[in-house]
Formats: C-alpha cells, sequence, structure tokens
C-alpha cells in the first residue's frame, strides 16, 4: 500500500497493515511482557556448556543483575559497558540494566585498548563488564601517541569498577557479584519512553563513530515492527531456536535476534564466537530453526564441504543482513538448505535498526524475489529521494533512502550537529545508502554514498583511520576507501601523501595502523600518491579515489 500525496511525495509503507505499538512501556516490560505464556520454556541456550536458562530464570537473572548494578552504585541514566563476546550474561546485564533505568552502550572485546576507552570516555561509562582475558587492555592508558598523558585516563579502580563473567584478576569483581544480588533490592524507577536504554556506536554517514542514542521507545518500536501483530513480518514461534552466532554488541544481533526471541517466546543458541564445525554441530544437535546471518556466513554454509556432513534440515529461515548478499551466494546457500526461506533485512545502527525485511518471513508469506533487502517495516515511512533536488523518487528510481517511524535514534550522543545533518527537521533519517523501490515494493540497495567501509558487515569508518595516518610523522594527507573483496565485502586501503622523501614504506603504514586498531580495521593496501583530490571546501573526493581503484590499471 503506496500512499503517494503528490508527485513529488511518494512514501513507500509496508504491505503489512499498522498494528498497536505498546512503546509507552519500559523495554525489559515489553520483551518479558508474555512472560507467562512461556515461563518454563528455553530461553537460552549455551552452545559451550548446553547450560539453558528458562525465560522466568532469565527474568530474575536479570531482575538480580539489576539490583546488583544498583548495589554498586549504578543509577538511572548511568551508562555501563557491555565488553563481552556473546554469552548468557550479556543479556542479564543488558536487561538488568534496562530495569533500572541504566544505558547499555556495547563493543566490541577485541578492540584495542584505544578505540575501548574512546568509546569509554564518550559515553561516560561507569562500569565495564568483560571477560578476564580482556582486563589487561583495560589497565593501562593505551600506548597510541595520541593520548601520552597516562595521568588523563581512567583508571581501572579508582575511576570506573570492572566485572568479569570468568574468574576475577586482581581489582575485578566477579558476575555472581551482581547477578546473586537479592531481586527484591531493585530499585523502583521510573522510565520515561524517551529515556535511552542502548548507546550503541555508529560513524554513520561520516566522521568518526558516535553514540547513537536507543530509547525504550525505539527499541520496542523496531522489535514489534518485526516480531508483533497478527501477520508478524519476522515469524518467530515458541519452538523456535534462533542462532546467535553474530555478536551482540552489534545492534543487528541485539535486536533481531536477542530483544526480538524474548518478545516472542523462542528460544536463542548463544555462540562464544564462529567456529564452522562448532556452528554446524550446535545447529544439528540443538536444530536451529532461524539463522540470523551476514554474508561471509552465508559463504561458508554455501561452500564449506563439513556442510554436506550434518543435518541441517532444521533451518526454516535464513535471514542476511548488514552488508549486501549475491544473488549466486544465495542461489548457492539454497542448494544447502532447500527448505529454508532465505532473505534478507536491511539494518543501519541509527534507524533502530531495521528498515526493511523479507516478507516471505512473515506468518502468512508473501513472495520475495532474489537480491531484495525486503520491504519496509510496517509502522513506518520509507523514501528514495533525488541527491541533488532532495526531492522524493517513485518506483525504479534510485535516490537516498530515508526512514522516518518511533523506532529512529533520538539523536547522537552530545552532537547536535551530527544529528541535525542526519536526521531532517521533519524527522526523516538520511541513510547514505542508495536503493529504489520495485513495483512490489521490494527495497533493492545498489551504493552507498556514505564514507563508511563494511568488512563482513563491521563497522570501517575511513575517517577514523585518515585521522590516525595523519598523526603519523611522515604523512602529510590521507584518503580511506572500501575495495571489493570476495571474502569481506569491502576491505579498507589508503591513499597516502608523504611528507618527507620517499622513506615510509607500505609496509610501515600498514603497521602503524594495525596496532592501534582491531583487526577488521587494518589496511589492506597503500597507495602513495602526490595530493589527495579534494572538492573547494576541503572535502575528499572519494568517488574519485574508489574510481581509481575500479580501473584496471589501478590507481
Ligand atoms: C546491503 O548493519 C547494520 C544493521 C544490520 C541489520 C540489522 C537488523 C540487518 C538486519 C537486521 O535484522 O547496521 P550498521 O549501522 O552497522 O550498518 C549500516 C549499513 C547500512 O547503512 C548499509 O550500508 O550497513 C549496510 N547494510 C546493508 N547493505 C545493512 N544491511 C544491508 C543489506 N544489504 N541487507
Amino acid at each position: 500500500a503506496t500512499t503517494t500525496t503528490n508527485t513529488n511525495n511518494h512514501v513507500f509503507k509496508s504491505k503489512l497493515p499498522d498494528i498497536p505499538i505498546p512503546n509507552h512501556l519500559p523495554l525489559h516490560t515489553y520483551c518479558f511482557q508474555k512472560l507467562s505464556e512461556f515461563s518454563d520454556r528455553p530461553c537460552l541456550i549455551v552452545g559451550s556448556t548446553g547450560k539453558s536458562y528458562s525465560f522466568s530464570d532469565t527474568y530474575l537473572i536479570s531482575q538480580k543483575t539489576g539490583a546488583g548494578l544498583s548495589n554498586l552504585g549504578i543509577k538511572k541514566g548511568d551508562v555501563i559497558m557491555i565488553l563481552l563476546q556473546n554469552c548468557a550474561e550479556f543479556v542479564f546485564a543488558f536487561m538488568g540494566a534496562s530495569m533500572i533505568g541504566a544505558v547499555t552502550t556495547t563493543a566490541n572485546p577485541f578492540y584495542t585498548a584505544a578505540e575501548i576507552f574512546k568509546q569509554f570516555k564518550a559515553s561516560n561509562a561507569k562500569l565495564i563488564i568483560t571477560h578476564s582475558q580482556f582486563v589487561d587492555k583495560l589497565r593501562e592508558a593505551p600506548d597510541d601517541g595520541a593520548a601520552p598523558d597516562q595521568n588523563n585516563y581512567p583508571k581501572l579502580g579508582e575511576h570506573f569498577k570492572v566485572v568479569t563473567v570468568d574468574d576475577p584478576p586482581e581489582n575485578c569483581l566477579h558476575f555472581s557479584v551482581i547477578s546473586e544480588a537479592n531481586e527484591t533490592e531493585l530499585p523502583e524507577v521510573v522510565i520515561d519512553p524517551e529515556d535511552p536504554v542502548a548507546l550503541p556506536f555508529s560513524s554513520g554517514t561520516t566522521g568518526l563513530p558516535k553514540g547513537v542514542i536507543l530509547t525504550h521507545k525505539s527499541l520496542i518500536t523496531s522489535v514489534a515492527q518485526q516480531v508483533d501483530g497478527e501477520n508478524p513480518n519476522l515469524y518467530l514461534k515458541e519452538d523456535d531456536v534462533v542462532l546467535c552466532v553474530l555478536p551482540l554488541f552489534h545492534i543487528y544481533s541485539l535486536n533481531s535476534v536477542m530483544l526480538c526471541s524474548l518478545r516472542a517466546g523462542a528460544a536463542v543458541l548463544v555462540m562464544h564466537k564462529f567456529e564452522i564445525g562448532t556452528l554446524l554441530e550446535l545447529i544439528q544437535r540443538y536444530r536451529v530453526s532461524v539463522a540470523a546471518v551476514v554474508p561471509p556466513l552465508v559463504i561458508a554454509l554455501a561452500k564449506n564441504p563439513m556442510v554436506a556432513q550434518f543435518d541441517l534440515s532444521s533451518i526454516r529461515v535464513v535471514l542476511s543482513g548488514a552488508a549486501p548478499l549475491g544473488k549466486e551466494l544465495e542461489e548457492a546457500l539454497k542448494g544447502r538448505v532447500p527448505r529454508a526461506v532465505l532473505g534478507q533485512g536491511y539494518g543501519m545502527t541509527e534507524a533502530g535498526p531495521v528498515l526493511s525485511m523479507c516478507l516471505a518471513f512473515a506468518k502468512e508469506p508473501l513472495p520475495s524475489k532474489s537480491g531484495s533487502c525486503g520491504t519496509v517495516v510496517r509502522n513506518a515511512e520509507l523514501k528514495v529521494i533525488d541527491a541533488e533536488t532532495g526531492c522524493s523518487l517513485g518506483y525504479n528510481q534510485p535516490g537516498e533512502i530515508c526512514i522516518r517511524g518511533s523506532q529512529i535514534m533520538k539523536g547522537y550522543l552530545n552532537d547536535a550537529e551530527a544529528t541535525a545533518a542526519t536526521v531532517d527537521k521533519e524527522g526523516w533519517l538520511h541513510t547514505g545508502d542508495v536503493g529504489y523501490v520495485d513495483d512490489d515494493e521490494e527495497v533493492f540497495i545498489v551504493d552507498r554514498v556514505k564514507e563508511l567501509i563494511k568488512f563482513k558487515g563491521f563497522q570501517v569508518p575511513p575517517a577514523e583511520l585518515e585521522s590516525l595516518l595523519v598523526s603519523h610523522p611522515s604523512i602529510a594527507d590521507a584518503a580511506v576507501v572500501p575495495q571489493k573483496d570476495e571474502a569481506a565485502g569491502e576491505v579498507p586501503v589508503a591513499f597516502v601523501v608523504r611528507s618527507n622523501g620517499l622513506q615510509l614504506t607500505e609496509e610501515a603504514v600498514k603497521e602503524f595502523i594495525a596496532k592501534q586498531v582491531v583487526f577488521y580495521k587494518r589496511l589492506h593496501k597503500v597507495y602513495f600518491v602526490h595530493a589527495i583530490p579534494k572538492s573547494p571546501s576541503g572535502k575528499i573526493l572519494r568517488k574519485d579515489l574508489r574510481a581509481k581503484l575500479a580501473t584496471p590499471t589501478s590507481p
């Protein structure tokens, strides 16, 4: 159902009718609202140990964890950082924090100390929950040259507390200290729908990573758009087992796997990390029925010879997202899971995150085409605008995708300027993705106009690497752009202007970056050039650089 008010105002809507969404509730109340219907059913199954937590266990431990966080001094509005690989404690900590009105910022535990502390400071977090193996990184100021002043760095134990889910190193607390608190001590807090609950970081369309304020209202709306209603867009049932191998610190898994399953009463199979053999074994053992994946995982499932030795017949839905999924790949996977429905979701952290989802996942499924990212979620509006004029375009005309609805972020943390550049006065979030909507209301993404590079679905913000590059004494200027890559989708490559002679080598530049960033932000190639092409206003002409890479004699 498309509403076309005038020729310049095409707004696309879902084919599913709007539904009432109880987004006046706090997120945890909403997620556990139907608890009594499935309280004894498995909620979390931990792949590595086989331990299972029922819905009532999960609810109770989350309450205890909320009380425990409160006992440690965490108050409404305070931020905690979850720095965890997937584990049950992630869920308890996130939901527990929600229950006391606290906010969770999630970060990749494989981040370097510098990356962790940047986010830790920007979010003003009070406490970090992690695994003991990562604690050493939290002990001292990162050696990144950019922050040489040790005294300016928050100190473990003195300025912030660290809780570990395994044996606590010196000055750290064990998770049981919070998860075994008395739930009756859970403080009573009044939560406004507009209060923040999650603070993932994203670079958005430009610049450095920024805190994305997702409120109780935004996340409830997003979850409801997926799994609520008589005909849910993403139909999850109580007897479903949903694969949770994608990292929960990223909004895709946090929302579409964890929160959606909690709400719908489906079990979540929590996998600590990706390893193909273990994954296949667990899918077979627990009869996983819904698999949320990213394209590199589709490659593994489609091509790894081990797959043939396992029974994957339990899988009925494969949801791919976070990066483009090629048609050939989709076909190849179909051969491996012939009975499953394959489709995509399209998300962006700032969008809450889901913009569109395959309607073949619905309870009463609708047909969907290979290569499509699904149809805009219900209770939301999507438009495609012309880059020059800003006018909205009709069917089959590519332009920048914009989305509006209660699910989108409240804004970037402490960055009104970046917020205003992303969400316009009428409430439209500009994605920086180029796509079109076809005659069947299906969204196709064809390009990206924003800077963002995606390595296996992980964000690589070029501005971050550029600022590190120009901090090198022998680099005068630099630009980082994506290069197409079979396995990763895209990899970051740099154009570098040397400041003195020719001594600086490609290897030296790569190494300089590698020691400061998480593995997927490493440079795959360095091209030395005489100047970086820029617009009169000084903006890097990324398109020109990308074009250079595309030419056969590149660059
Ligand atoms: C082509 O990637 C995400 C969120 C993904 C997601 C979430 C819930 C997918 C399915 C789901 O159910 O967020 P970010 O912020 O890390 O990256 C956002 C960007 C988008 O703007 C777009 O450029 O990642 C790209 N992207 C996609 N590109 C996301 N999904 C897709 C897709 N096809 N299906």
